[in-house]
């Protein structure tokens, strides 16, 4: 059987609570991927798409951003990047009898996982002014129609073009180019709700704001910290590289508020041995409170300093605020620590004797830094605790951000940046001959603000799923929904499309997986991985439809109609190489980019701190930060909640109701809490509970959450995403970054009704 029917929305009413899992990937792993890929695509295109995933000449796996190794294996399998294959690569149609079908409210109805399940969009489409369904379109129709509307707006501030971490650089760069070409910088992505903490962090402290470690260096680490990192899941391939750097030595340590499978004993479908045995990747686990960990990194610092470790040469040559920061942590209290933390003294003491004792140590994080508050704070702490020990820009040590997207890195560097510095600007004026707008833009929060305040009427989305990835749903959604217009270039069917404007279009795109052909015969693109190597990745599928166009091809023609002759864009469409060529000229690190990015392995981008040890921040050095330790308080009777992943789904899309390494089966609803303060709150496993959200503008609600006992840390709870971002308030944002703090939501437990 080549293709089964959608599965129906999910009730919950099978949910299953099983025992949970330590061990990840192997065998089930296999199976499970080609199980899924065969329900969407068959066994004859599952095996000729997987055959091609990650591998020279083939296309650049549309899950993660983890970078691939040089010698690639012939199968860099991961199940979870085989679910992300099978679901663009689905058999399954959204066609126009599908609209008819369907009123747009009745879409907006069903969850994300229905919609996704119902197959590619293939057909241009349109929801006229306040329309009940949309309606098929043509492509000029569709770009003059955006053209005129756009035209009208009061201004070009009025409108906001986010941006997914899917889309290449290639489509990237013209994208932003048409925004800014247009007249605005109103240009928020996905990053704003997920690394933008990072890169803030990091572009003060050590001058620029991507990771400084190549996959290389993982395997010389002697220490490897994995904090607020769930990989089983969320990069798979990083355990075959964690399990390599073990075997080479390297001590790893996990801090975690959740003992996540993938970190402790690892199958490797690769190594036969390995995928027997299983190899305990995790050496230690900290088991750390939510947003504890500006807290921790300040203690290590500390220990560090007293105990003489300080690596003198380095601080002297390369490190400025030093004296600053040794004061402040002179007067660190350790009572505020313990608590913040959740971990005892000794625990603490043991991991920073063991960071001094190691001379090559790296920290990787993803999200579970990145969406707290503090975030920016703890980040830089993570910083100063490195810099301290010269752990930056030498073989086997360095700050390892694991980016989400499998281009979001790339996307920023071709200019998809609300802020984008005056000197990328100044380059892009000069190469395309006009002015750009120097004020900032609008990113992802502020853009749903300037939303509800009216200032916003236009969105335009290249990818994505901006109503479920944003925080504050119902509110977001009202928003949405009173804009006079959305256009969204989608893949695939999701709740922004249904929680759309009141006139609104579909633009069908082709995946990574796709053949992209052009006037100038067949095109490839270009990705930039999580450790900043540039690469080509080429679709070999034929197009889900013949509607269907490329993103450079929508882009292009949009650019065509509202801003004619202000660049060639129908050469750009017909030949890639000539974007490359301008993204040559204005983006450094990208001079001769055609001639490099067809070599065998890409190509890396320069990052002066890890290749020269120079830092290009304000003092011209890495700056020690200091930050004030302002721990969350948690009123009695409360919990802090953070909205996390399931191993089915990738963010928004949805591919299962199980997550199996926590033992759940067939439903999302849950949330998992501690068996003593379960007891402490008077509640137990089973019972069915509403999820009330507490912020200073009043309470948000999520209803009818079954409660599952877990071991997280004390006082912390987890659910699922994007179920859950009602309960996060717009307001609720990261210092600095303005991520919204998801994974630190006070929350209390009420019976649900029933
Ligand atoms: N299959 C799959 N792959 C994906 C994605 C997907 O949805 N599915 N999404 C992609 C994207 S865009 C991203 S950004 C990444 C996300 O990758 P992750 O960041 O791994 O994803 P999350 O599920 O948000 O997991 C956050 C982890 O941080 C921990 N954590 C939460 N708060 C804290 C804290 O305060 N301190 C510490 N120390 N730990 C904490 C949680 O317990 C959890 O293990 O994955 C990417 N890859
Ligand atoms: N509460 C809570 N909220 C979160 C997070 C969290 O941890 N907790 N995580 C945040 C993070 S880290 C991120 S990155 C965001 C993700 O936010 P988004 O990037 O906006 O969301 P996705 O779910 O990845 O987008 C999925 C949609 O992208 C489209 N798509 C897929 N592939 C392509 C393609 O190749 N081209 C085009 N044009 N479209 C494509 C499909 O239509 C699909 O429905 O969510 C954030 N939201
Ligand atoms: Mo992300």
């Amino acid at each position: 059987m080549s293709r089964r029917a959608p599965r129906q929305d999910p009730d919950d009413t099978g949910l299953e609570v099983k025992g949970r899992k330590h061990d990840a990937a192997g065998l089930t792993a296999v199976t499970k991927a080609l199980l899924i890929s065969n329900e969407q695509m068959g066994i004859r295109r599952t095996a000729l798409t997987l055959v091609r995933l990650n591998q020279k000449d083939g296309f650049d796996c549309p899950g993660c951003a983890w970078p691939d190794p040089h010698h690639r294996s012939t199968a860099e399998f991961c199940e979870n990047g085989a679910k992300a294959v099978a679901e663009e690569a689905t058999l399954r149609r959204v066609t126009p009898a599908f609209f008819a079908e369907h009123p747009i409210t009745e879409l907006a109805g069903k969850s994300d996982y229905w919609l996704g399940q119902q197959g590619r969009l293939v057909e241009p489409m349109h929801r006229p002014r306040g329309g009940t369904h949309y309606v098929p379109i043509s492509w000029d129709d569709a770009f003059t129609i955006i053209a005129e509307r756009l035209r009208a707006l009061p201004s070009p501030d009025a409108a906001s073009f986010y941006t997914s971490g899917r889309a290449s650089n290639e489509a990237a760069f013209l994208y932003q180019l048409m925004v800014r070409r247009f007249g605005t910088n109103n240009l928020p992505d996905c990053s704003n709700m997920c690394h933008e903490s990072s890169g803030a962090a990091l572009a003060h402290s050590i001058g620029i704001g991507k990771g400084s470690v190549h996959l290389e260096d993982l395997y010389a680490a002697d220490l490897i910290m994995v904090v607020g990192q769930n990989p089983g899941t969320n990069h798979p391939r990083m355990l075959t590289a964690l399990e390599k750097a073990k075997r080479n030595g390297a001590h790893i340590v996990t801090i975690n508020p959740l003992d996540e499978a993938g970190l402790r004993r690892f199958h490797n479908p690769q190594s036969p041995l390995s995928l027997v045995k299983g190899t305990e990747l995790t050496d230690e686990f900290l088991q750390i409170r939510l947003s504890g960990d500006q807290a921790l990194f300040a203690a290590l610092a500390q220990l560090t300093i007293e105990a003489g470790a300080v690596d003198e040469d380095f601080v002297a040559k390369h490190t400025s605020e030093y004296a600053e920061y040794v004061e402040h942590l002179g007067a660190l209290d350790w009572d505020q620590v313990i608590a913040a933390t959740g971990l005892t003294r000794t625990e603490i003491e043991s991991l920073a004797e063991r960071y001094r004792r190691s001379d090559r140590v790296i920290v990787c994080w993803a999200m579970g830094l990145t969406q707290h508050r503090d975030a920016v704070a703890t980040i830089q702490e993570i910083t100063n605790l490195m810099l301290l020990r010269g752990n930056i820009g030498k073989k086997g040590a360095g700050l390892c951000p694991v980016r989400g997207h499998s281009n979001v890195q790339g996307d920023r560097t071709m200019g998809i940046w609300e802020k984008a510095p005056d000197s990328f600007l100044d380059a892009l004026g000069t190469e395309f001959d006009f002015e750009p707008r120097r004020e900032h833009g609008l990113d992802a929060v502020d853009t749903i603000r300037a939303m509800r305040a009216g200032q916003v009427r236009a969105f335009g989305g290249l990818g994505g799923n901006f109503v479920s990835a944003t925080p504050d749903t119902a509110a977001t959604a009202e928003a949405m929904a009173g804009l006079d217009l959305t256009v969204q270039v989608s893949t695939k069917l999701n709740k922004s499309h249904a929680l759309c404007g009141q006139e609104a279009l579909i633009l069908p795109c082709l995946g990574r997986t796709e053949r992209d052909r052009q006037a100038g015969g067949d095109q490839v693109v270009s990705v930039e991985d999580s450790m900043g190597m540039v690469h080509l990745s080429r679709g070999r599928l034929e197009p889900a439809g013949e509607q269907v166009r490329s993103e450079i091809a929508i882009i292009t023609g949009i650019a065509e109609a509202l801003l004619p002759g202000q660049a060639d864009w129908a050469g750009l469409r017909a030949d890639y190489d000539r974007i490359r060529d301008h993204i040559s000229r204005v983006v450094p690190g990208f001079e001769d980019f055609n001639a490099r990015v067809h070599q065998r392995d890409g190509f890396a981008l320069p990052h002066p701190p890890r290749d020269r040890r120079e830092f290009p921040t304000a003092t011209g050095k890495a700056r020690f930060t200091v930050n004030a330790l302002d721990p969350l308080q948690v009123p009695p009777g409360h919990l802090l909640l953070q909205t996390i992943r399931s191993h089915d789904q990738f963010n928004t899309t949805i591919y299962g109701l199980d997550d199996r390494y926590r033992g759940i089966k067939a439903g999302r609803r849950v949330v998992f809490v501690r068996p003593d303060d379960l007891a402490e709150l008077g509640f137990a496993d089973g019972d069915h509970v509403d999820l009330v959200s507490v912020w200073s503008d009043g309470e948000r609600r999520a209803e009818d959450f079954r409660v599952v006992s877990y071991e997280t840390a004390r006082g912390c709870a987890a659910a699922y995403f994007p179920e859950t971002n009602v309960l996060v308030p717009l307001d609720a944002v990261a210092k600095v970054s303005n991520t919204p703090a998801s994974k630190s939501v006070l929350v209390r437990l009420e019976r649900s009704a029933v």
